[in-house]
């Protein structure tokens, strides 16, 4: 039985690639960190399943990651555990970094130091965010990177020193450069699933508005639950290499809320510019989605589209298994219901 170790487990894609990891008959270890409140909603269901197993440790200490490691001896592991959150890195930079870029070296060197250099394989979570300021329309893997946020600078740290460690030790170790990915299951303060939460509240008639930033900005949105397979995949190849992950399909984020209202069963029509956007309700003519500062980035990446080319050609990757519309609309069904039981 192949044993993985996840950092990040509690997260999406941690908790969507345990649930696959497991159907794939592994032994599963995950890294929690100690918390006033409990963070393990999103795996829950998967505590008691006698090949799961948690650990208490944190990205920031060496320490718990030499034992955690050290002891599960694990075959391979996915680095997933960072301070994912864009806006929030510029007003935490340094705590993003010591977890985004130094918690990748903490990784590397645990593994290296405790022998296991030959044998296990590591992915690093990388990030679309590292083309930021895009050079290249769409981003593939030999796009230069730009990175445009304090969170951007941390990842790029990250796939240097993943880069670094395969070279220097002959560790197969890689990044995936994947785009941005929602699920149900996706933090309530990024853009999608704070737009879907707002549609099922206001078609409820739970909210009022929605206050967002940035309507023009462009995203290559997939699904999450897709995505977590060629994490696995990268890991299954002979030799190491980085891959773009993404769908190559560009959507802003009003048509995001046009689709994700309409799912939810209003109709919107934006009116204005910049700041002074609305969208009202074509029904009823109240204004829904207004437009505030407060959500613009002092520096905001606003075109990105992936190229998938090489992962559907060596991994034998399918980039649409679920198309926009879909992502959307599993994404809105699941939060219909999920507010129609809340208070
Ligand atoms: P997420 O939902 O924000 O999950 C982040 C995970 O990291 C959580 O489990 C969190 O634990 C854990 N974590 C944060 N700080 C930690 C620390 N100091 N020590 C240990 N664990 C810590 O992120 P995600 O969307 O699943 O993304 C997974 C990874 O992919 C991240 O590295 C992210 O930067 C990267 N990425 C994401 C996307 C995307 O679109 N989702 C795209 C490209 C790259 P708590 O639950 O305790 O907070
Ligand atoms: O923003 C704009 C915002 O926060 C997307 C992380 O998983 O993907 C994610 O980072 C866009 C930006 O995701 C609001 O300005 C407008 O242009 O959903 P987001 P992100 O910054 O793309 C990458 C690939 C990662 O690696 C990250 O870990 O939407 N936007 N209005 C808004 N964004 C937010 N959050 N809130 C708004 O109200």
């Amino acid at each position: 039985m192949k044993k993985a170790l996840i950092t990040g487990v509690t997260g999406q894609d941690g908790s969507y690639l345990s649930e696959f990891l497991l159907e794939k008959e592994y032994e599963v270890h995950g890294i929690i960190r100690r918390s006033s409140v409990d963070r393990r909603e999103r795996i829950a269901h998967l505590e008691g399943h006698p090949h799961f197993h948690l650990h208490y440790g944190d990205m920031m200490d060496s320490m718990s990651l030499m034992a955690i490691v050290s002891s599960v001896r694990p075959d391979e592991i996915y680095n997933l555990a960072a301070q994912s959150h864009v806006q929030v890195s510029f007003e935490v930079p340094e705590f993003t970094a010591d977890i985004d870029a130094v918690g990748v070296l903490r990784i590397l060197e645990a593994v290296r130091i405790s022998g296991l250099g030959d044998t296990c394989k590591i992915y690093q979570a990388s990030t679309s965010e590292l083309f930021g300021k895009v050079e290249e329309i769409p981003q593939r893997e030999t796009t230069p990177f730009h990175p445009y946020s304090p969170y951007a600078v941390a990842k790029q740290y990250g796939y240097w020193i993943v880069k670094e460690y395969r070279e220097a030790y002959n560790m197969y170790c890689c990044s995936g450069i994947l785009f941005n990915h929602e699920s149900e299951r996706r933090g309530e303060t990024f853009v999608t699933r704070k737009i879907t939460l707002a549609a099922a509240r206001i078609a409820q008639e739970k909210q009022d508005k929605l206050i967002l930033g940035n309507l023009s900005s462009k995203r290559d949105w997939g699904y999450a639950k897709d995505y977590v397979e060629c994490m696995w995949l990268m890991l299954q190849q002979k030799t190491p290499d980085d891959f773009v992950i993404a769908t190559g399909e560009q959507h802003t984020v009003r048509e995001f809320c046009e689709l994700a209202f309409r799912y939810a069963g209003i109709q919107l029509k934006f009116v204005g510019e910049g700041v002074k956007e609305t969208a009202i309700d074509k029904k009823t003519g109240k204004t829904v989605i207004e437009v505030s500062p407060d959500f613009y980035r002092p520096t905001d990446v606003v075109d990105l589209l992936g190229d998938p080319g090489k992962a559907k050609s060596l991994l034998g990757w399918n980039p649409t298994k679920t198309s926009f519309e879909k992502l959307v609309k599993i994404m809105v069904e699941y939060d219909m219901d999920q507010v129609s039981v809340e208070k």
